[in-house]
């Protein structure tokens, strides 16, 4: 019995260890894997005009409309600020910090959206 337990023993904690090992790589590599959202400028609005991400996400906002808009953050001094973005033009901004980020359009600042960094 003890002998069938002294062999028996080694071999399941090596199973511990190797699957522990699998789950460390599975869990580690997917918390590498940064996010990225896009958030559409359709028709005067931001949609999602609120978008909740984890840190490290990267948001790119599409300007789908006719007009220029831009995507203004509202905070002083402003932690992101696009150039007036024409048709189809892209915006990213990689959010490295937990917080609540509202922005707007500077163009038309009734168009406001937020983005929720967790
Ligand atoms: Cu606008």
């Amino acid at each position: 019995m003890q002998c069938l337990l002294g062999r028996a023993l080694p071999r399941l904690l090596l199973s511990v260890v190797i699957l522990l090992a699998v789950a460390l790589v599975v869990l580690g590599a997917k918390g590498l894997a940064a996010e990225s959202h896009e958030v559409d400028i359709d028709n005067y609005h931001f949609s999602p005009s609120d978008l909740t991400v984890p840190v490290g996400t990267t948001v790119t906002w599409v300007n789908h409309d006719e007009i220029p808009h831009t995507v203004t953050a509202a905070d002083t001094p402003r932690s992101f600020k696009s150039s007036g973005l024409d048709t189809d033009d892209r915006f990213s901004v990689t959010f490295t910090k937990a917080g609540t980020y509202t922005y707007l359009c500077t163009v038309h600042p009734y168009m406001t959206g937020k983005i929720v960094v967790r």
